[in-house]
């Protein structure tokens, strides 16, 4: 038996079934507008740090000149909301170690904010 094939096919199914409970995510806040303002808070607090994991981006954005935008590890550049869309929206993603940012893609140089993922 090749044990070097196998144990890299164990390591992803444990990876596989540790990230599936979707009830393990935790909510966190974003908003955008109505103003250039961009933010992403837990429970009211400033989120700047977090410790790896799933997380639930639920992005209010109130004007449709702005959009939420997220990138980091594993997460390129995903829009959560649009730039035409007054709206809320939900995302799931998996925070890995780094640093991620989140931003309005048009003012994105005053528009952003970043969080450490330790
Ligand atoms: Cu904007």
């Amino acid at each position: 038996m090749n044990t070097r094939r196998l144990i890299p096919l164990l390591a992803a199914g444990a990876l596989a079934i540790s990230a599936v409970p979707a009830s393990a995510a935790t909510t966190l806040d974003g908003l955008v507008g109505p103003g250039f303002n961009i933010s992403v808070t837990q429970g009211g607090k400033k989120v700047t740090s977090l410790k790896a994991g799933s997380y639930t981006f639920k992005v209010v954005d109130k004007t449709n000149a702005h959009n939420f935008v997220l990138n980091g590890p594993g997460v390129k550049d995903k829009e959560i909301t649009g730039l035409s869309a007054v709206t809320t929206k939900s995302m799931t993603v998996t925070l890995k170690k780094g640093t991620y940012i989140f931003y309005c893609t048009p003012h994105k140089s005053s528009m952003q904010g970043s969080i450490k993922v330790t």
